[in-house]
Order: structure tokens, then sequence, then C-alpha cells
């Protein structure tokens, strides 16, 4: 029988499914100034320990791995099981990879010397939103990568951990939601790829992804409005004078990556509980500020760009206003 002539590349019933990461990674490595293929390593030690991540969120439900650890971490937060286990998987899969050299971790009261000549510093949220995890809402991973400053031959110094997050060579986020997405930047644009655990891959699913510049959603824990300023409390009714739409999942990375899509603003601001908010700069700010900018959006303190702030502290808190540029320059008052 005569099979009809279709063209592959036209075929519709056999659609491209997009670069995988690895390719994605290792086709632009080009862009980055050194291009030696170890921040392309570090990148896929990231998107591994990633998955095991997912496949143990994933069987939260089933196996004895949720609910409280019975200890604090430094925020003095109940450290959950999953919070726990996310933080060994990524240490372990950077520590066997080499290429950095000390981790800094929302889990862990002062850096962890991983013990090898790598030359990048990390720093991690192995598993933000973790009090959405006994009840099956999305949850994410946020990561920052920095140069190591001292010479390899030299103790790990206050230079190497302290940067500023505009010194930042990579950030990103795990997102397990609905699907599982890794979206990160190297400073050339944001690319999202999301998760097929039938083939074991991330996929390019969102490429050079760009935040609109308005929005009509604000994403803010109202119930502490009684604690805010009275700037933030204007800007609030602003947003409703302007009927926007009030979303806030409470996991900032799923806050973030709905309004990155979809244009709109997530706020922690100072409260009076809080002074200097809730969140944590150098684990949680910077790798979103670092990927707003890059999406076109923006990312501040209430006045000042997030990158420019200089740490004192491992596990400093800021205010956060971030999303689209007009409405976060609007929030500024
Ligand atoms: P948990 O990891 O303790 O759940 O905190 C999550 C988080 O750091 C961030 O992901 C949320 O946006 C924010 O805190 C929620 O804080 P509130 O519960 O105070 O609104």
């Amino acid at each position: 029988m005569l099979m009809p002539n279709i063209r592959v590349e036209e075929s519709r019933i056999a659609q491209p499914i997009g670069a995988a990461l690895d390719r994605f990674i290792k086709n632009n490595q080009d862009q980055f100034q050194y291009a030696s293929g170890e921040l392309s390593q570090l990148l896929r030690d990231i998107a591994l320990a990633a998955k095991v991540v997912n496949r143990e969120v994933n069987k939260a439900g089933l196996i004895d791995i949720m609910g409280s650890m019975g200890s604090q971490n430094t925020a003095g937060d109940m450290q959950q099981k999953l919070d726990v286990l996310a933080n060994i998987r990524f240490t372990r899969a950077l520590m066997k990879g080499g290429e950095a050299c000390a981790l800094i971790s929302e889990e862990s009261e002062s850096f962890v010397d991983l013990n090898n000549d790598g030359k990048y510093v990390i720093a991690i949220d192995p598993l933000d939103g973790s009090s959405n995890i006994d009840v099956n809402v999305s949850i994410g991973t946020i990561f920052s990568v920095y140069r190591r400053k001292s010479p390899v031959s030299k103790p790990i110094s206050a230079e190497d951990i302290l940067q500023c997050g505009s010194e930042q060579v990579a950030s990103g986020y795990i997102l397990y939601g609905s699907s599982t997405m890794l979206v990160y930047t190297t400073g050339h644009g944001v690319n999202g790829f999301t998760y097929d655990h039938t083939l074991g891959e991330y996929f390019l699913s969102h490429p050079n992804m760009k935040i609109p510049v308005d929005g009509r959603i604000y994403s803010i824990n109202e119930g502490s409005a009684n604690s805010f300023t009275d700037d933030v409390r204007k800007y609030i009714q602003y947003c409703k004078d302007e009927k926007y739409t009030a979303r806030y999942i409470g996991s900032l990375v799923a806050d973030f990556h709905r309004n990155l899509l979809k244009g709109g603003i997530y706020i922690y601001p100072a409260t009076s509980k809080d002074p200097a908010g809730k969140l944590r700069l150098m684990y949680e700010c910077n790798a979103l500020a670092f990927i707003a900018e890059q999406a076109g959006g923006l990312a501040t303190d209430g006045s000042k760009r997030i990158l420019e702030i200089k740490p004192k502290d491992l596990h400093q808190r800021t205010p956060f206003y971030v999303g689209s540029a007009n409405m976060v320059t609007k929030a500024k008052g």
C-alpha cells in the first residue's frame, strides 16, 4: 500500500517536544563569560537533585515524610521532614559535583564548607513554602550562584559568602506544582523547563520569559494589614479601586511564577512584627530579583533595588516588592 508522503517536520502527530535542559545548557555555555563548563555542570547537579526532591515531594502523602521533625531551623520555623530531606539532597549533589565550595542554606546556621576546590558559592532555600507541604499545595526550591572570590588555596572568607545580589552569575527556582518546572537565568534572559517524568528530563517549554510591564494581580498576606505601613495600605486600596485580583498562595515561588507569567506584584513588606520583613535576602529574594529583572520586571525593598543590598548576615531579612515594572514602581509610592 502506498503511504502518503508526509514530511516529518510538518507532521502534527509528531510535534517537537523542545530542547532538553542538558542540550540547552550546553548550547548556551558560550554566553557565560567563564565558559569552562563548570557552571553548566553545577546547573545540571541542581537539576538532578531537584528530580530526586520532586520524586519525594510527589509521594509525600504515601510515606512517612510529611510533618515536622520536632526541631527548628535558623528562622525558628519548625523544620518539616521534607525540608530536611531536600537540604540533604541538594547538599549531597553539590558536594559530589565538586563545582561549589560553599553552601548557604536556610536550613543551616552558618555556611557549609563543601570541602572541595569549587569556584562557586551557592545560596539555597531547599524547600520554600514548607507550611504548604502537608496540604498538597505548590512548593519550591530557590537558588543563587556566585563566583568564589578568594583563591581556592585559601580558606573560604566573608567576601566569598556575603556577596551582593548583583554579583550572582546564575539563579533559578524549581516549582513543584501541577507540573514541575525549572526556571533559571545566567544573565542572558530567563528560560523555563517543564519536567517530563515519563522521560526523566526537563524540556524547554517557556523560552525567553518576559513579565508583562503592567499586571492586574496583587499578592500579599492581607491578614497582616493592621501591621503594614500607611503606604502599603494605600497601595492595597489602590489595587482594590482598580479592581485588581488578589492571589496569595503563601509559597513565594508559586506566587512569583504566576505573576511572572500573567503580570502582577508580590509584596512581603516590613510589618510591625517583622520591621525588616520576613523573607531572606540571600536565598529567597536575590535569586528571584535577578530573574525578575532579566524578565523585564523589578525587585525592590520598597525603595532600593534588591540586587544592590550588601548583606551583612547570611540570614538577613528584607522587605520584598517584586513583579511587573509599573506595579513595583507604583507600589513604591
Ligand atoms: P514557610 O516556608 O514557613 O511556609 O514560609 C513561606 C514563605 O517564606 C514564602 O514562601 C511565603 O510567601 C511567605 O513565607 C508566607 O508568609 P506568611 O504566612 O507570613 O504570609
